[in-house]
């Protein structure tokens, strides 16, 4: 399974809410590409290295306070400034595993009641994923598993709003795993759609540009 040198890698994403286990699977989907020997990498948004990312965190430790529309832009500008990185990664032939991207920008600020078209607009232009996967969990369950912990947003009444923002921008080429299934039944899953996908962008699969 080793790439040729001029095939490119794959931006897969991962999405759901929160407590749906994308975490976890992401660093096992990782951990077994990289012992298969290909070329990847695990990212995650909001990446809190960056300087914005740095007030993103700040706020979703309610340690700050912001207008809805400003931090919805900071998540966006969050993923602008890896937006070059990114690109040059895939041209490379690196897989990308993304832990969160613009749908999560999308899902959550629209529960607060930002208007959708509006939230979708600052995305515009940043590279489409090849495969986005949605760990599927209703809320009720999501917060069962307990660890909610003490950022916003990670409350059931609100979690419950995000489900219905994600049931909205999903569309048919989303592949949607039930996250209630065991760890190593997801993980299976994960990995059959993510190897697929792989291979058909190492075949020439051309790279786009959301929203497609
Ligand atoms: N989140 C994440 C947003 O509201 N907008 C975004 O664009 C992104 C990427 O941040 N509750 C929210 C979803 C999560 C929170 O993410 C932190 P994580 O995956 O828990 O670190």
């Amino acid at each position: 399974n080793k790439e040729s040198s001029n095939s490119r890698g794959a931006l897969i994403v991962l999405e759901g809410l929160d407590r749906c286990g994308k975490t976890s699977q992401s660093g096992r989907l990782y951990k077994y590409l990289d012992e298969q020997g290909h070329s990847v990498e695990s990212w995650r948004f909001p990446d809190r290295n960056t300087g914005v990312g740095q007030m993103i965190s700040s706020y979703l430790a309610n340690k700050s306070q912001l207008d809805d529309h400003a931090i919805h832009l900071l998540f966006s500008a969050n993923r602008w400034e890896k937006r070059s990185l990114m690109e040059e990664k895939l041209k490379s032939g690196t897989t990308l595993i993304v832990d969160r991207y613009s749908y999560s920008g999308v899902a959550f600020s629209s529960a607060k009641g930002l208007d959708i078209e509006w939230c979708k607009a600052p995305e515009i232009g940043l590279l489409a994923p090849d495969l986005v996967v949605y760990l599927d969990i209703s809320p009720e369950k999501a917060a069962e598993r307990g660890g909610y912990g003490d950022e916003r947003y990670e409350q059931l009444e609100f979690q419950k709003k995000v489900a219905g923002s994600y049931l909205s921008l999903r569309d048919s080429s989303w592949k949607v795993i039930d996250a209630t299934l065991s760890i190593e039944d997801v993980e299976k899953k994960l990995r059959e759609v993510v190897l697929d996908r792989m291979m058909t962008c190492h075949k020439g699969k051309p790279m786009s540009q959301l929203w497609p």
